[in-house]
């Protein structure tokens, strides 16, 4: 039986996958961060440490045939912080696949490497990156490493890049492009566990939302059929205001791009 492994278990993604892969009969390794992880059941194999400590990936990845890569900041913070757990976190993770002999990593990869684009643009695969922040760049540098261990090292790779996944129906009017609801979640984790020689490719986590802005044409091997349309609630979120300011609402990143944002007027070239 094909044993994986998931790291960022106590995080907001993490602790849906944690319950709902172990429903579907995964054989599941949850790593938590600092903190213990309670277990959901007697026998629960669990962990908990830092992962830019090899000892610690070694504990993770020990038997491991695929991981779920989840852990690290999830949101935009200082250069140093992002630094350090997705850029040297992942290089220590991911020269722990090597020692293990790990088969495969699915790497959780974000919208966010490519939030500068227009919210007018539908993206396909093989879209530029246009980092929204520190955070997509370093999402940026996860897809790029992925595709290298695979390259370089025969490591299988899937960059799976998220859209809103936060267990809940869509809130507010970025969410009828973004939304990723729980159901296709695990469908999509479970078909990037189980499908055969994927090689290294990439996939957009997301919905079957009528107003997506990204398009999976080209990631067919991968049989991913989401059943989740978001516009179903749009008659709700339709009612209420967006909650986003007007630069936000330009760029597919939302309020990603705002922080930390220079207006037009000045930039450089400009009075
Ligand atoms: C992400 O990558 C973040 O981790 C999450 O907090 C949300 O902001 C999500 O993207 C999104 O774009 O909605």
């Amino acid at each position: 039986m094909t044993k994986v492994a998931l790291s960022g278990a106590s995080g907001n993604m993490g602790r849906i996958l944690r319950t709902e892969l172990q429903k579907r009969g995964v054989d599941l390794r949850s790593a938590g961060g600092r903190n213990p992880l309670v277990p959901l059941h007697e026998g629960e194999d669990i962990m908990h440490g830092d992962l830019r400590d090899p000892a610690v990936v070694d504990r993770l990845l020990n038997g491991v045939d695929v991981l779920i890569h989840l852990a690290g900041t999830s949101v935009e913070r200082p250069l140093p912080e992002i630094i350090e757990n997705n850029l040297v976190g992942l290089y220590q993770v991911y020269e722990g696949l090597r020692r293990n002999k790990v088969r495969r990593v699915i790497f959780a990869s974000s919208n966010h490497a490519y939030g500068m684009h227009s919210v007018k643009d539908k993206l396909k695969l093989d879209a530029p990156f246009r980092p929204d922040g520190f955070y997509g760049l370093s999402k940026v540098w996860g897809e790029a490493m992925t595709r290298m261990y695979w390259d370089k090292h025969g490591i299988e790779g899937i960059s799976v890049r998220i859209g809103t996944a936060m267990g809940k129906p869509p809130a507010e009017f970025r969410h009828l492009s973004t939304w990723f609801g729980t159901e296709d979640l695990v469908d999509l984790m479970m078909q990037c566990i189980n499908v055969p020689d994927v090689g290294y490719m990439a996939v957009w986590g997301v919905s079957n939302n009528t107003r997506s802005y990204w398009d999976n044409t080209g990631a067919e091997k991968l049989g991913y059929k989401p059943k989740q349309n978001s516009e179903n609630f749009a008659p709700e979120i339709l009612k209420q205001p967006n909650p986003l300011d007007p630069i936000a609402r330009q760029y597919q990143g939302g309020g990603f791009v705002t922080l930390d944002f220079t207006p037009v007027d000045a930039r450089p070239g400009r009075s």
